[in-house]
């Protein structure tokens, strides 16, 4: 296959990168048990992908409490989560790297195309550093380069942008459902790691199944169904 056909690939950081999708939901857990709000992982997944302050606003209304704080309160609370959050990540080093995610980047780094990084974490590039993966992106956009959350396009878009990359030739990759959303709405090809991504255009349960051989077929199936489409 003409790899050329592919103009870039965006990879999400948490959940997909490492795994700091745990550590948020053990540091929200925590957080929110001080106010009476128990969350389990199955609420969790409504987190994933969502802005730190918009992540407190869907616990407070898990709970019913939204209305019995300030924003003075709810910012300390935020803060809180985030101090909990920052030391697991002390302890974050490149073993920390999910499985087949090295092999994947250098799959498609060997054929030439650039890769971008698209993370509304405001601890992305202590992450990334963490994971020695600083100067592994061609192109970062992480929560101070955007100003909207996903599910908005905005990130995904902007990532691509700056790739100088066409989003329709371009194939994201999340474990979010807010993510994927992010993806679809940017009209990009959407890889989902994780088993109720069902808007992804492909899905994997885990990352160790991400090979870049299946993901180029799957994305070249989609774009001649999307020329089918056009042709109609
Ligand atoms: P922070 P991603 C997102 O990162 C996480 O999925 C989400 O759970 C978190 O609330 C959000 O970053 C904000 O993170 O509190 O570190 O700014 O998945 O877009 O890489
Ligand atoms: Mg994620």
């Amino acid at each position: 296959m003409d790899e050329k056909f592919i103009d870039s690939v965006v990879f999400d950081l948490d959940g997909v990168i490492t795994d700091t999708a745990h550590y948020h939901f053990l540091a929200w857990r925590e957080m929110a048990r001080e106010i009476s709000i128990d969350i389990d992982e199955v609420f969790n997944e409504r987190l994933k992908g969502v802005s730190r302050m918009a992540s407190l606003e869907l616990i407070l209304q898990q709970g019913n409490r939204q209305k019995d704080f300030t924003l003075i309160e709810k910012e300390a609370m935020a803060e809180k989560k985030n101090l909990h959050y920052c030391q697991f990540l002390k302890g974050l080093t490149a073993k920390d790297i999910l499985p087949g995610i090295m092999e994947l980047i250098a799959a498609i780094k060997n054929e030439g195309i650039p890769i971008g990084l698209a993370s509304v974490s405001r601890n992305a590039s202590t992450v990334l550093k963490a994971l020695q993966l600083e100067n592994a992106f061609d192109y970062v956009v992480d929560a101070s380069k955007v100003k909207k959350s996903k599910p908005d396009p905005e990130i995904f878009l902007t990532a691509c942008n700056r790739l100088a990359a066409n989003p329709n030739r371009s194939i994201g990759i999340e474990d979010a459902s807010a993510g994927i959303d992010s993806i679809k709405a940017s009209e990009m090809f959407a890889v989902g790691v994780g088993n109720t991504l069902y808007k992804s255009d492909y899905q994997v349960d885990a990352t160790k199944q991400l090979n870049w051989e299946v993901i180029k077929t799957e994305y070249m199936n989609w774009r001649n169904q999307q020329t089918v489409k056009v042709m109609h």
